[in-house]
Order: structure tokens, then sequence, then C-alpha cells
């Protein structure tokens, strides 16, 4: 795979694997705002990143009903009206450090700061199918790809979603060309890439130039083998092969607190930042913080929500009576589920969510 010519990365990220490029901001500097400053959005590549011309580049859609379609990103921007939702973007390896202190895990090591809140402008994805004359069944999947960039485990970078979530008015799933109001930078995705709310990141495929509704999941390597809870029982590659495909690829993250920064603000009081996102059962309601392992809760001020797909912000200003000690926060949804004192192990360091900790 070639790097030469990979654009300029932002200088305000922690790398944490050179090449691909994946490095993420501190969850500190996070905290500090609603909508995540591009210097501060992580990147996660499994391949080189790559720079387009927009005025050239196209996708391909592969449907049964009519035959491919080629449309050109200016061609999708003035075909349809522009659509703008604000979405946390995230990887399922957030956290797989404080995982992978259980015990080892396959994967690059990140803290907690593989999350970005953004505006995402684009056209609706349902409005380009419900064009193409796609019909909603309850079978089919829309796989993306992007042959544009080479990848690490397979030919192409790729991943699927149900089709009835595609075509979901409320599930506002976009086919992006701006990131907070500016065009999509190269190590975004620009031209074009997916925006997915509510699922894992890796379903976000940056440079798409292909869309195909099809009866089965998306066959890539992305899809079918990583971004899998196996269970704990499965430790290496070797006795995750045969099982594999029994299991279900990711979608929703869990429901997730995460301490970003603690202040103090006299040796007895501390002021507390951080975020959450939720699961798939309702937003986040509140996030309690413990100085004591949870066995007393204080309630945190939420200072930011906005609809149904961002991340939430909190904040709190807290007495402590000891001059050291840890810190634990617990984010509650609104159809009651807790977030858990424990992660569950599993080998990719996937969909890590016991509670927040950090000491001070
Ligand atoms: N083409 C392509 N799309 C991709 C990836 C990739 O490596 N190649 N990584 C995925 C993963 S695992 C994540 S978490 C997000 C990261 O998006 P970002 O780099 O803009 O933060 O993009 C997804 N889309
Ligand atoms: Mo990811």
């Amino acid at each position: 795979m070639d790097f030469s010519t990979e654009p300029p990365h932002s200088d305000k990220l922690f790398i944490q694997a050179p090449q691909p490029f994946n490095a993420e901001p501190p969850a500190a500097s996070l905290v500090e705002f609603a909508y995540t400053p591009e210097e501060l959005v992580y990147c996660r590549n499994h391949g080189p990143v790559r720079e387009f011309v927009e005025d050239s580049y196209s996708i391909a859609i592969k449907s049964a009903v009519e035959k491919d379609i080629l449309m050109s990103v200016p061609q999708l921007k003035s075909s349809f009206p522009k659509a703008r939702v604000v979405a946390a973007l995230q990887c399922a390896g957030n956290r797989r450090n404080e995982m992978g202190a259980i015990k080892p895990v396959h994967g690059v090591g990140w803290n907690s700061g593989v999350i970005a809140n953004c505006s995402w402008g684009g056209v609706r994805l349902r409005d380009v199918l419900n064009h193409v004359g796609v019909q909603v069944d309850n079978q089919s999947h829309v796989c993306f790809a992007s042959f544009a960039t080479l990848c690490q485990d397979d030919k192409y970078y790729g991943a699927s979603i149900p089709l009835a979530k595609a075509l979901r008015m409320e599930d506002d799933v976009l086919l992006a060309y701006e990131m907070n109001d500016e065009p999509l930078s190269a190590e975004h995705g620009g031209p074009l890439r997916v925006v997915v709310p509510g699922y894992l990141g890796a379903r976000w495929v940056k440079w798409l130039d292909t869309i195909i509704i099809s009866p089965e999941e998306s066959p890539n390597y992305y899809q079918q083998r990583d971004y899998k809870v196996l269970p704990p029982e499965i430790e290496t590659k070797d006795q995750a092969r045969p099982v594999w495909a029994k299991f279900a690829s990711m979608t929703a993250l869990p429901l997730n607190s995460v301490i970003g920064s603690i202040f103090k603000v006299s040796p007895s009081r501390l002021h507390v930042k951080g975020y959450a996102t939720p699961g798939d059962c309702g937003n986040i309601a509140a996030i309690d913080i413990s100085t004591d392992s949870g066995v007393t809760w204080h309630p945190t001020r939420i200072t930011y929500q906005e609809g149904r797909w961002s991340w939430t912000l909190w904040e709190i200003e807290i007495q402590v009576s000891e001059p050291s000690g840890e810190l634990h926060s617990r984010a509650k949804d609104e159809a009651g589920n807790v977030q858990p004192r424990e992660g569950i192990w599993n080998m990719r360091g996937v969909a890590f969510n016991a509670w927040g900790t950090m000491k001070w």
C-alpha cells in the first residue's frame, strides 16, 4: 500500500498507528466542544487516505430494479434536497485499552477519544434509492463499497445496513459531502461518505463509490469478520474462524459514558466533565458520578444534547474529602437501562462500556 500521497494529517491527535493513519484526540479536549472541530476528529483508516476531485467523482448504484446508474457528486447535489443531521461518529474500538487491561485484545490501542460529534450535510440515502426505484422490503441490505482506496484485510472496504433502515426517514441515513458546514475532507472520506446515525463508525464508509442492493449483508471482511462481539471464550483468530459467521455483525454501540477531564477547583472540589452515548433504546436521560466506587451517586448537569443522534455532554462540581481517589460515571437511558459496572471482554476489544473511570 502506498502512503506517500496522503494529504497532511491534523497535528492535534495522538498517533496510535502511523500507516494506515490512526489517531485520536485526548478526551479532555473533546469534551470542551459540542461540535468536534475538524482538527480533533479522530482518524480511523484501514488503508491509505486518498484525495479525489469532487467534480469527476461518481458513485455507481446497482439494484435489480434498473440497470446500473452512475451519478456524479455534483449531480447528487443538484438532484436531491440537502439534509443536515447532527450525529456522533464513534469507532467500535473506543476505550479498547481499558478492555485490553483485563486481558490483551487484537486491534489498534485506543483510549476514549475515538468519537466525534459533528453536523453532517448531504443527501438522504432514501431520496437516492427512491429515485432509482428501490422498494422497501425487510430482507434486503444496502451494501456500501469503496474500491477507491486499498485496505488491509480485503480487496476493498465495505459494509452494509438493512434496506428498511436506509429508507426510514427518521433514521437519517445520509450520503454526506459536508462535515461541520465545510466540504468533507479527504481524511474523513470526501468527496462522499455514508453517515449512519446510531451505528458504529465502521458502517460509515468513506470514499463511497458503489452502492449495491443485495439479499445478503455485505460480504466484506469488515462486515463479516471484524466488528463482531465474539463470546469471551474465543481468544484467537484461529478459534474465531470456524464460528465467525454464526455471530451477528455489530449495529448500534452500547450505552456508554466516559470521564473526559477532572479539574481541581480547590483541594476539596473537583470540576468534572465527560460525554455519554446512548445504545439503541432511547436517548441519554442522566449521568451520575460516584466518588466511592458506586455506593452513592450524584447527578450531573447535562450541558449539551441535540436531537436523537448527538452525544451528550455533562459536567458536575463535586466535593471530595480525600486528597486523591477515583471517580466513576454511569449513564442511564430513557428506557431505564443503566451502564454496567464491568465490560465484557471480547477478542477484538469492541463495544467496551464499563462505568467511566478516572483517577484524580
Ligand atoms: N473506505 C473506508 N471507510 C471507512 C474506514 C476505512 O478504513 N475505509 N474506516 C471505518 C471505521 S472503522 C471508522 S470508525 C470510521 C472512521 O471515520 P473517520 O476516520 O472519519 O473518523 O470510518 C469507517 N469508514
Ligand atoms: Mo472503527
